[in-house]
């Protein structure tokens, strides 16, 4: 008979330990490593923010170099304008986050600023809050305003998360516990669940390297994709049902009315991901998601572009912007004029979409 080896898979719930990096980290990331090394030894106090609204790679990268630098024995504070959302709240660590009021002063003589393209992004939070404070500015959007005195801009990395992780395997940092479980929530949320384009061999490595570090990845997406209200769940049916299809397919829509909100009494906060369900419509080549701001007054519309149909040029055509790919502007009507515009410049681009294609 043949021997059958079994593999159980383990039962114990892990915990991340902390973890000094082995490696000395790419060659490429060092000089730029070096220099903000040197401002993070040379300073007293340090701020780090992000950007307002903040996401998973937002609270991650924030908090993962604030527990890293706290560990360092350095005075640092992570400064937020808005809540930390709900399931990111296993990222929030005591003492070290703390909510700023507009127009206040806060002293730091060093200013560290993640995952912004830009100083706007910080919306409430201006850097005139940290008087005298130079700022090193770590991002991997490509269209960052490189606002620093030092600027890492690197928009091959994925995550705010892998330049805070290449960072510190360059000055041989250790790497606490919390810091690494918000470090793969970085990854896990920026990647789409390491399913983006962005979701590259080495950001495969790194998240390995966290789980071996003992970050349980199924424990993680529990906390941060499992964690839903009801009020939540009832306000995502109602987007599900209230699907329309267009252009033969190649148009899918959903839209929210103000009454879906209250009814449900899930907030706006609640759609950061709608856009995504339209956006997985076979054959869709533009999703988008209308809801209702003020009733019959304020309609705003997102749009996301699955193949060749620029959302970008899209949303101009009513004042509004973005990517490519990703896009959004306003309606100042009711839903049903909103939705008759926005649906007759979509279908004219589809149209031209097709034509280019010859089909
Ligand atoms: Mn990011």
């Amino acid at each position: 008979m043949a021997k059958v080896e079994t593999r159980k898979s383990s039962r114990l719930s892990r915990r991340a330990t902390e973890r000094r990096l082995p490696q000395l980290g790419d060659p490429l990331d060092r000089p730029i490593s070096q220099e903000i090394r040197e401002r993070i030894e040379a300073a007293k106090k340090i701020a780090i923010v992000g950007h307002e609204r903040p996401d998973g790679d937002c609270v991650g990268s924030t908090v993962a170099l604030g527990e890293i630098l706290r560990k360092l024995e350095k005075d640092v504070t992570v400064y937020l304008a808005d809540p930390i959302p709900e399931r990111f709240r296993f990222l929030e660590s005591t003492g070290l986050q703390r909510f700023c009021k507009p127009g206040e002063k806060y002293e730091a003589d060093l200013l560290i600023i993640l995952d912004s393209t830009g100083l706007d992004r910080l919306g409430p939070l201006k850097p005139e809050m940290f008087p005298n404070a130079p700022i090193v500015n770590i991002d991997h959007h490509i269209s960052n305003e490189n606002f620093g005195e030092i600027n890492w801009v690197d928009s091959t990395a994925a995550a705010a998360g892998e330049l805070i992780w290449r960072l510190a395997a360059c000055c041989g940092w250790s790497v606490p516990s919390l810091a690494l479980e918000a470090l793969y929530t970085a990854l896990v949320t920026d990647t789409g669940q390491f399913a983006y384009s962005n979701t590259t061999a080495r950001i495969l490595r790194m998240a390995a390297e966290l789980v071996e570090a003992g970050v349980d990845p199924e424990a993680t997406w529990r906390r941060i994709f499992l964690n839903k209200s009801e009020a939540e769940l009832k306000l995502e049916a109602r987007a599900r049902g209230s699907l329309e299809v267009r252009s033969g397919g190649h148009i899918a829509a959903i839209t929210l009315h103000r009454s879906d909100f209250t009814e449900t009494g899930a907030g706006p906060e609640a759609t950061q991901e709608f856009p995504g369900i339209p956006r997985a419509l076979a054959g869709a080549m533009l999703a988008i998601f209308f809801y209702e701001i003020e009733a019959g007054k304020l309609t705003k519309v997102s749009i996301r572009s699955i193949r060749e149909i620029d959302a970008c040029a899209l949303a101009q055509q009513f004042g509004g912007g973005g990517h490519r790919q990703a896009a959004g502007c306003s309606f100042k009507l009711p839903m049903a004029e909103a939705k008759q515009a926005f649906f007759a410049a979509a279908e004219k681009a589809v149209e031209e979409a097709l034509a280019k294609n010859g089909q």
